[in-house]
Protein backbone atom coordinates (compact mmCIF):
# COMPACT_ATOMS: atom_id res chain seq x y z
CA UNK A 1 0.00 0.00 0.00
CA UNK A 2 0.99 3.38 -1.03
CA UNK A 3 2.69 5.56 1.82
CA UNK A 4 -0.02 8.46 1.83
CA UNK A 5 -2.97 5.91 1.84
CA UNK A 6 -1.48 3.98 5.02
CA UNK A 7 -0.89 7.81 6.41
CA UNK A 8 -4.53 8.75 5.15
CA UNK A 9 -5.94 5.59 6.71
CA UNK A 10 -4.22 5.80 10.23
CA UNK A 11 -5.36 9.88 10.62
CA UNK A 12 -8.89 8.16 9.57
CA UNK A 13 -9.29 6.01 12.66
CA UNK A 14 -7.78 8.26 15.01
CA UNK A 15 -10.79 10.89 14.06
CA UNK A 16 -13.19 8.18 14.46
CA UNK A 17 -13.95 8.51 17.95
CA UNK A 18 -15.02 12.52 17.40
CA UNK A 19 -16.97 11.30 14.82
CA UNK A 20 -19.22 9.00 15.90
CA UNK A 21 -18.91 8.45 20.08
CA UNK A 22 -18.85 5.01 21.67
CA UNK A 23 -21.59 3.41 22.09
CA UNK A 24 -21.19 4.12 26.05
CA UNK A 25 -21.02 7.71 25.71
CA UNK A 26 -23.95 7.51 23.33
CA UNK A 27 -26.26 5.63 25.65
CA UNK A 28 -25.44 8.52 27.76
CA UNK A 29 -27.90 11.07 25.90
CA UNK A 30 -30.85 11.38 27.09
CA UNK A 31 -33.92 9.89 24.84
CA UNK A 32 -35.78 13.23 24.00
CA UNK A 33 -38.61 11.59 21.70
CA UNK A 34 -42.19 11.27 22.53
CA UNK A 35 -43.31 8.35 23.61
CA UNK A 36 -46.67 6.95 22.73
CA UNK A 37 -48.87 4.13 23.88
CA UNK A 38 -50.61 2.10 21.38
CA UNK A 39 -53.52 0.41 23.00
CA UNK A 40 -55.10 -2.24 20.53
CA UNK A 41 -58.70 -3.55 20.60
CA UNK A 42 -59.57 -5.15 17.13
CA UNK A 43 -61.28 -4.02 13.88
CA UNK A 44 -60.75 -3.68 10.46
CA UNK A 45 -57.35 -1.54 10.99
CA UNK A 46 -56.14 -5.33 12.05
CA UNK A 47 -57.96 -7.78 10.29
CA UNK A 48 -55.95 -9.29 8.11
CA UNK A 49 -57.29 -12.74 6.23
CA UNK A 50 -56.22 -15.08 8.10
CA UNK A 51 -55.01 -13.98 11.52
CA UNK A 52 -55.47 -10.39 13.01
CA UNK A 53 -52.30 -8.07 13.42
CA UNK A 54 -51.16 -8.15 16.78
CA UNK A 55 -50.61 -4.30 18.40
CA UNK A 56 -46.80 -5.02 17.92
CA UNK A 57 -47.61 -5.91 13.87
CA UNK A 58 -49.58 -2.89 13.82
CA UNK A 59 -46.34 -0.63 15.53
CA UNK A 60 -44.38 -2.27 12.80
CA UNK A 61 -46.44 -1.11 10.29
CA UNK A 62 -45.53 2.45 10.32
CA UNK A 63 -41.95 2.71 10.44
CA UNK A 64 -42.50 5.52 8.64
CA UNK A 65 -42.02 7.80 11.97
CA UNK A 66 -38.63 7.06 11.18
CA UNK A 67 -38.07 6.75 14.93
CA UNK A 68 -39.15 10.28 15.71
CA UNK A 69 -42.23 8.38 18.08
CA UNK A 70 -41.33 5.88 20.53
CA UNK A 71 -44.16 3.48 20.57
CA UNK A 72 -45.06 1.05 22.90
CA UNK A 73 -47.68 -1.60 22.34
CA UNK A 74 -50.02 -3.36 24.34
CA UNK A 75 -52.79 -5.39 23.47
CA UNK A 76 -55.95 -5.05 24.75
CA UNK A 77 -58.50 -7.44 22.47
CA UNK A 78 -58.71 -8.38 19.25
CA UNK A 79 -61.71 -8.60 18.10
CA UNK A 80 -64.78 -6.74 15.75
CA UNK A 81 -65.60 -3.46 17.46
CA UNK A 82 -69.38 -5.09 17.39
CA UNK A 83 -67.93 -7.55 19.95
CA UNK A 84 -67.03 -5.65 22.96
CA UNK A 85 -69.41 -4.94 25.90
CA UNK A 86 -69.98 -2.13 28.65
CA UNK A 87 -67.53 -4.75 30.92
CA UNK A 88 -64.97 -3.98 27.94
CA UNK A 89 -65.31 -0.43 28.14
CA UNK A 90 -64.76 -0.43 32.01
CA UNK A 91 -61.30 -2.47 31.79
CA UNK A 92 -60.39 -0.35 28.56
CA UNK A 93 -60.86 3.39 30.39
CA UNK A 94 -60.02 1.55 33.65
CA UNK A 95 -56.04 0.75 31.84
CA UNK A 96 -55.98 3.65 30.37
CA UNK A 97 -56.59 6.01 33.58
CA UNK A 98 -53.95 3.71 34.97
CA UNK A 99 -50.85 4.07 32.38
CA UNK A 100 -51.72 7.75 32.50
CA UNK A 101 -51.20 8.00 36.28
CA UNK A 102 -48.54 5.62 36.57
CA UNK A 103 -46.79 7.60 33.51
CA UNK A 104 -45.95 10.76 33.81
CA UNK A 105 -43.16 10.65 30.45
CA UNK A 106 -45.96 9.45 28.26
CA UNK A 107 -47.04 11.88 25.74
CA UNK A 108 -50.43 10.04 25.03
CA UNK A 109 -52.20 7.61 24.36
CA UNK A 110 -53.66 5.77 20.74
CA UNK A 111 -56.46 3.46 20.96
CA UNK A 112 -57.23 1.59 17.90
CA UNK A 113 -60.84 -0.05 17.79
CA UNK A 114 -63.02 -1.20 14.73
CA UNK A 115 -65.26 1.54 13.25
CA UNK A 116 -68.94 0.29 13.33
CA UNK A 117 -68.79 1.32 17.43
CA UNK A 118 -65.30 3.46 16.98
CA UNK A 119 -67.34 6.64 17.89
CA UNK A 120 -68.88 5.31 21.10
CA UNK A 121 -65.73 3.57 22.17
CA UNK A 122 -64.32 7.33 21.83
CA UNK A 123 -66.97 8.90 23.56
CA UNK A 124 -67.29 7.11 26.97
CA UNK A 125 -63.62 7.65 27.00
CA UNK A 126 -64.09 11.26 26.57
CA UNK A 127 -66.33 11.11 29.33
CA UNK A 128 -64.31 8.70 31.90
CA UNK A 129 -60.70 8.74 31.40
CA UNK A 130 -59.29 11.54 33.87
CA UNK A 131 -56.13 13.38 32.22
CA UNK A 132 -55.42 16.11 29.90
CA UNK A 133 -53.10 13.78 27.85
CA UNK A 134 -54.23 13.02 24.20
CA UNK A 135 -56.31 9.89 23.56
CA UNK A 136 -56.95 9.66 20.03
CA UNK A 137 -58.82 6.00 18.48
CA UNK A 138 -58.15 5.31 15.02
CA UNK A 139 -59.70 2.48 12.56
CA UNK A 140 -59.33 2.13 9.29
CA UNK A 141 -61.88 1.25 6.71
CA UNK A 142 -59.78 -1.21 4.44
CA UNK A 143 -58.34 -4.22 5.81
CA UNK A 144 -54.62 -4.85 5.78
CA UNK A 145 -53.68 -6.46 2.54
CA UNK A 146 -55.79 -4.94 0.68
CA UNK A 147 -54.87 -2.46 -2.13
CA UNK A 148 -54.93 1.00 -0.76
CA UNK A 149 -55.13 -0.10 3.37
CA UNK A 150 -55.75 2.86 5.81
CA UNK A 151 -54.69 1.55 8.90
CA UNK A 152 -50.83 2.16 8.39
CA UNK A 153 -51.77 6.11 7.69
CA UNK A 154 -54.70 6.59 9.81
CA UNK A 155 -52.17 4.67 12.85
CA UNK A 156 -49.32 7.02 12.17
CA UNK A 157 -51.46 10.25 11.69
CA UNK A 158 -53.06 9.10 15.09
CA UNK A 159 -49.22 8.79 16.88
CA UNK A 160 -48.61 11.89 15.39
CA UNK A 161 -51.57 13.46 17.17
CA UNK A 162 -50.79 12.09 20.96
CA UNK A 163 -47.19 12.79 20.71
CA UNK A 164 -48.62 16.78 19.75
CA UNK A 165 -48.61 18.92 22.82
CA UNK A 166 -50.98 21.03 21.10
CA UNK A 167 -53.07 18.29 21.33
CA UNK A 168 -53.65 18.23 25.40
CA UNK A 169 -56.62 19.25 27.09
CA UNK A 170 -58.74 19.04 23.91
CA UNK A 171 -60.60 15.70 24.83
CA UNK A 172 -60.59 12.02 23.12
CA UNK A 173 -59.89 12.62 19.71
CA UNK A 174 -60.78 10.36 16.78
CA UNK A 175 -58.27 10.51 13.73
CA UNK A 176 -58.92 8.87 10.56
CA UNK A 177 -58.54 9.93 6.77
CA UNK A 178 -56.26 13.20 8.10
CA UNK A 179 -58.90 14.62 9.87
CA UNK A 180 -58.96 15.33 13.89
CA UNK A 181 -62.55 15.13 15.15
CA UNK A 182 -64.12 15.81 19.10
CA UNK A 183 -65.00 12.53 20.25
CA UNK A 184 -68.67 14.16 20.89
CA UNK A 185 -69.31 15.48 18.30
CA UNK A 186 -68.22 12.70 15.31
CA UNK A 187 -70.10 9.45 13.86
CA UNK A 188 -69.63 7.26 11.16
CA UNK A 189 -71.65 8.45 8.07
CA UNK A 190 -70.94 6.33 5.66
CA UNK A 191 -71.05 2.19 5.11
CA UNK A 192 -67.78 1.50 2.65
CA UNK A 193 -65.80 4.97 1.75
CA UNK A 194 -62.81 6.11 3.13
CA UNK A 195 -63.95 9.38 4.27
CA UNK A 196 -66.60 7.54 6.76
CA UNK A 197 -66.29 9.99 9.87
CA UNK A 198 -67.84 13.38 9.81
CA UNK A 199 -68.80 15.57 12.72
CA UNK A 200 -71.55 17.97 10.62
CA UNK A 201 -72.04 21.33 11.09
CA UNK A 202 -69.55 21.08 14.36
CA UNK A 203 -66.57 20.56 11.90
CA UNK A 204 -63.30 19.27 12.22
CA UNK A 205 -60.86 19.96 15.36
CA UNK A 206 -57.54 20.46 13.14
CA UNK A 207 -55.94 18.14 10.73
CA UNK A 208 -52.90 16.27 10.22
CA UNK A 209 -50.70 17.14 7.46
CA UNK A 210 -47.62 16.21 6.12
CA UNK A 211 -45.64 19.04 7.42
CA UNK A 212 -47.61 19.15 10.62
CA UNK A 213 -50.67 18.58 12.77
CA UNK A 214 -53.02 21.93 12.87
CA UNK A 215 -55.41 22.67 15.38
CA UNK A 216 -58.81 24.82 14.50
CA UNK A 217 -60.58 24.57 17.60
CA UNK A 218 -61.11 23.71 21.05
CA UNK A 219 -64.27 21.59 22.13
CA UNK A 220 -66.22 23.41 24.64
CA UNK A 221 -68.06 20.50 26.67
CA UNK A 222 -66.55 19.07 29.62
CA UNK A 223 -64.60 15.91 28.92
CA UNK A 224 -61.59 13.85 30.40
CA UNK A 225 -60.30 15.72 33.32
CA UNK A 226 -63.00 17.68 33.35
CA UNK A 227 -65.10 15.26 34.04
CA UNK A 228 -67.57 14.59 36.81
CA UNK A 229 -67.17 10.41 35.81
CA UNK A 230 -65.13 8.33 38.65
CA UNK A 231 -65.29 4.81 37.53
CA UNK A 232 -63.61 3.80 40.79
CA UNK A 233 -66.26 1.83 42.61
CA UNK A 234 -68.34 1.26 39.68
CA UNK A 235 -68.94 -2.49 39.33
CA UNK A 236 -71.51 -2.54 36.04
CA UNK A 237 -72.46 0.34 33.72
CA UNK A 238 -76.33 -0.06 33.98
CA UNK A 239 -78.65 -1.29 31.24
CA UNK A 240 -80.20 1.63 28.69
CA UNK A 241 -81.68 0.53 25.46
CA UNK A 242 -82.53 2.83 22.28
CA UNK A 243 -86.04 3.34 20.98
CA UNK A 244 -86.71 4.00 17.88
CA UNK A 245 -89.48 6.44 16.34
CA UNK A 246 -91.12 5.60 13.12
CA UNK A 247 -94.41 5.69 11.81
CA UNK A 248 -96.70 3.74 13.49
CA UNK A 249 -93.81 2.39 16.22
CA UNK A 250 -95.86 0.50 18.60
CA UNK A 251 -94.70 1.34 22.59
CA UNK A 252 -94.66 -2.35 23.66
CA UNK A 253 -91.00 -2.60 22.63
CA UNK A 254 -90.49 0.25 25.12
CA UNK A 255 -92.41 -1.80 27.55
CA UNK A 256 -90.67 -4.72 26.66
CA UNK A 257 -87.04 -3.07 27.15
CA UNK A 258 -88.49 -2.00 30.89
CA UNK A 259 -89.28 -5.28 31.28
CA UNK A 260 -85.89 -6.82 30.31
CA UNK A 261 -84.12 -4.61 32.61
CA UNK A 262 -83.62 -1.42 31.36
CA UNK A 263 -83.09 0.93 34.22
CA UNK A 264 -83.49 3.77 31.54
CA UNK A 265 -84.23 4.68 27.92
CA UNK A 266 -83.26 6.74 24.72
CA UNK A 267 -85.58 7.60 22.21
CA UNK A 268 -84.21 8.09 18.75
CA UNK A 269 -87.56 10.49 17.64
CA UNK A 270 -88.76 12.18 14.86
CA UNK A 271 -87.83 15.33 13.93
CA UNK A 272 -87.57 17.73 17.14
CA UNK A 273 -88.71 15.38 19.43
CA UNK A 274 -92.01 13.38 18.35
CA UNK A 275 -93.38 9.67 19.09
CA UNK A 276 -96.06 8.06 17.48
CA UNK A 277 -99.09 8.15 20.36
CA UNK A 278 -98.47 4.66 21.65
CA UNK A 279 -95.21 5.31 21.94
CA UNK A 280 -96.09 8.27 24.09
CA UNK A 281 -98.56 6.36 26.53
CA UNK A 282 -95.70 3.64 27.14
CA UNK A 283 -92.87 6.43 27.82
CA UNK A 284 -95.38 7.33 30.07
CA UNK A 285 -95.28 4.28 31.84
CA UNK A 286 -91.26 4.07 31.87
CA UNK A 287 -91.15 7.10 33.96
CA UNK A 288 -93.89 6.17 36.20
CA UNK A 289 -91.58 3.40 36.57
CA UNK A 290 -89.19 5.54 37.77
CA UNK A 291 -87.34 5.07 34.43
CA UNK A 292 -85.13 7.89 33.00
CA UNK A 293 -86.10 8.28 29.21
CA UNK A 294 -83.87 10.71 27.00
CA UNK A 295 -85.22 12.59 23.82
CA UNK A 296 -82.71 12.52 21.40
CA UNK A 297 -83.48 13.11 17.31
CA UNK A 298 -83.05 10.32 14.94
CA UNK A 299 -82.33 13.25 11.75
CA UNK A 300 -78.57 13.27 12.74
CA UNK A 301 -78.63 16.71 13.75
CA UNK A 302 -79.72 19.90 15.87
CA UNK A 303 -81.20 20.36 19.20
CA UNK A 304 -83.98 19.15 20.75
CA UNK A 305 -85.19 22.05 22.65
CA UNK A 306 -86.47 22.45 26.39
CA UNK A 307 -89.80 22.00 27.16
CA UNK A 308 -91.66 24.99 27.74
CA UNK A 309 -93.21 24.93 31.39
CA UNK A 310 -96.09 23.83 32.16
CA UNK A 311 -99.24 26.08 31.57
CA UNK A 312 -101.09 25.02 34.85
CA UNK A 313 -99.12 23.57 37.39
CA UNK A 314 -102.11 22.05 38.93
CA UNK A 315 -103.21 20.44 35.56
CA UNK A 316 -102.57 16.88 34.70
CA UNK A 317 -100.16 16.18 37.37
CA UNK A 318 -99.21 12.80 35.88
CA UNK A 319 -98.78 14.18 32.43
CA UNK A 320 -95.42 12.33 30.85
CA UNK A 321 -94.49 15.69 28.94
CA UNK A 322 -93.22 17.16 32.46
CA UNK A 323 -92.33 14.25 34.14
CA UNK A 324 -88.37 15.66 35.97
CA UNK A 325 -87.29 12.09 34.11
CA UNK A 326 -88.04 13.18 30.83
CA UNK A 327 -84.69 14.60 29.01
CA UNK A 328 -83.76 16.53 26.53
CA UNK A 329 -80.62 15.30 24.67
CA UNK A 330 -79.42 18.70 23.37
CA UNK A 331 -78.00 17.53 19.85
CA UNK A 332 -76.02 14.51 20.81
CA UNK A 333 -77.12 11.29 19.00
CA UNK A 334 -79.23 8.54 19.99
CA UNK A 335 -75.97 6.42 20.73
CA UNK A 336 -73.89 8.91 22.54
CA UNK A 337 -76.99 9.76 24.81
CA UNK A 338 -77.19 6.01 25.52
CA UNK A 339 -73.28 6.61 27.11
CA UNK A 340 -74.22 9.36 28.81
CA UNK A 341 -77.26 8.21 30.37
CA UNK A 342 -75.42 5.35 31.49
CA UNK A 343 -72.34 7.16 33.66
CA UNK A 344 -75.05 9.85 34.69
CA UNK A 345 -77.56 6.77 36.15
CA UNK A 346 -73.76 5.38 38.24
CA UNK A 347 -74.04 9.16 40.09
CA UNK A 348 -77.66 9.76 40.57
CA UNK A 349 -81.22 9.07 39.97
CA UNK A 350 -82.49 12.66 39.77
CA UNK A 351 -83.91 14.29 36.93
CA UNK A 352 -82.45 17.59 36.95
CA UNK A 353 -79.56 16.10 37.57
CA UNK A 354 -79.42 14.14 34.69
CA UNK A 355 -80.60 17.27 32.40
CA UNK A 356 -77.81 19.17 33.93
CA UNK A 357 -75.41 16.52 32.85
CA UNK A 358 -76.99 16.49 28.74
CA UNK A 359 -76.38 20.30 28.97
CA UNK A 360 -72.92 19.96 30.03
CA UNK A 361 -71.22 17.11 28.13
N1 LIG B 1 -65.09 -4.98 11.37
C1 LIG B 1 -65.72 -3.78 11.76
C2 LIG B 1 -65.48 -3.42 13.22
O1 LIG B 1 -64.73 -4.11 13.89
C3 LIG B 1 -65.48 -2.64 10.85
C4 LIG B 1 -64.21 -1.88 11.01
O2 LIG B 1 -63.35 -2.07 11.83
O3 LIG B 1 -64.04 -0.98 10.19
O4 LIG B 1 -66.05 -2.45 13.67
Amino acid sequence: MRTWLRSWIAACVTCLPLVAPPPAARAAQPDERPVVRLVATGGTIANRTGSRLTAAELTASVPALDGRIVVEAEQFSNVASGALTRDDWLRLARRVNRTLAARDDLAGVVVTSGTDTLEETAYFLNLTVRSERPVVVVGAMRPPGTVGYDGAANLRQGLRVAAEPAARGRGVLVVLNNEINAARDVSKTHAQRLHAFTAGSRGLVGVVDRDRVLFYRRPLHRHTRWTEFDLAGVERLPRVDILMTYLDAPGDLVRAAVEAGAEGLVVAAAGAGSTTEDQRVAIGEALDRGRPVVITTRTGGGRILPRRPRPDPDAAPNDPRYSPLRIEAEDLTPIKARILLMLALTRTRDGAEIQRMFQQY
